[in-house]
């Protein structure tokens, strides 16, 4: 049959199709060529034939993209949750996660929680202008929780942002039980969600919202975004911009006849976006394929 995996243990997989659900195995040629079954990934899987509903994964179809962590493929939208009330989010992480998603072919949306302490209209407005979805939202009041629910109602959508911006507490908001659930699962597998490698991709609306959050801080900058001529394209409002500057190299960080500091000059580009590309720019401009290499 022709199905997803929407739950994935390291060596078992929950392969869920029209016709019912398979718990399967993969191949094992899976680990011998590196490339072993995800939670997202569309596969083809066979019934072991003794009709108890265990099964084997025999291919998986290319992945669109894949998420080292939580380790997901086929994701189609990231939620970037912040909070501009403690731990407030510095901007250069929403704008990394924002650019991590472009890279990936991922549809950012960013939600500022939180805002029964701090508000966050205007904030959610700059990244709304950027043609993102953007909101402010509070897990403790319900203040924009429809609207994210909106915002992600089809397609995979995996969770990130900052250790205590609310990630936990805008899921049970949002999907009833979520940890009841959760909590039984690290019970049975006797350690931490964090380090597992079991990822659940939980039904929400027409799609799914992973179970798992993911990218907490800038740790996976490197690993993520290997190639690192493509980082000032996935700055959207920059791309008006690119191919126009004096010369052909230019970095946009402080170069003569940069056509993206003259469109920061003009106000047609925000200052916090252009530090953050600056700041990601830095992070990553020293980092050589060698040293990926060996992660
Ligand atoms: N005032 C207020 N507090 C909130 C809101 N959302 C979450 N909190 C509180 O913020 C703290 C952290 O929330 P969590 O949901 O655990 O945050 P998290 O992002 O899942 O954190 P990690 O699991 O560490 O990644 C808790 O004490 C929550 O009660 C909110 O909208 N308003
Ligand atoms: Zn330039």
């Amino acid at each position: 049959m022709q199905g997803r995996i929407i739950k994935a243990t390291g060596a078992q997989f929950v392969v869920s199709a029209p016709e019912g659900q398979l718990v399967c195995r993969a191949r094992g040629r899976f680990r011998l060529e590196g490339e072993y079954p995800l939670a997202g990934d569309f596969v083809t899987a066979m019934s072991d034939g003794t009709g108890e509903g265990y099964g084997v994964i025999s291919e998986v179809a290319p992945r669109r993209n894949r998420l080292i962590r939580p380790p997901v493929a086929n994701v189609d939208r990231l939620l970037i949750v912040a909070s501009l009330a403690p731990p407030v989010t510095p901007l250069a992480l929403v704008d990394y996660l924002t650019t991590l998603a472009e890279y990936h072919d991922i549809v950012p949306v960013i939600c500022f929680n939180k805002t029964d302490i701090e508000d966050a209209q205007s904030t959610a407005a700059m990244y709304h202008a950027l043609g993102y979805p953007a909101m402010a939202v509070s897990a403790v009041t319900g203040e924009g929780l429809s609207d994210l629910a909106e915002a992600i109602d089809d397609g995979l959508t995996v969770l990130t942002g900052y250790s205590g911006v609310g990630k936990t507490s805008l899921l049970n908001a949002l999907i009833p039980g979520f940890s009841a659930r959760t909590g039984e699962i690290s019970e049975k597998i006797g350690r931490g969600r964090q380090t597992t490698r079991h990822v659940e991709l939980l039904p929400f609306g027409q799609g799914y919202v992973a179970d798992t959050p993911g990218y907490s801080s800038f740790d996976a900058v490197e690993m993520e975004m290997t190639e690192k001529e493509r980082l000032p394209w996935c700055f959207v409002e920059f791309r008006d911009f690119l191919g126009q500057c004096k010369y052909n190299d230019c970095t946009h960080v402080s170069d003569e006849g940069c056509a993206i500091l003259q469109a920061l000059k003009d106000g047609r580009i925000s200052p916090s976006r252009h530090e953050s590309y600056t700041d990601l720019y830095e992070r990553l401009k020293d980092v050589r394929q060698w040293q990926l290499k060996k992660k």
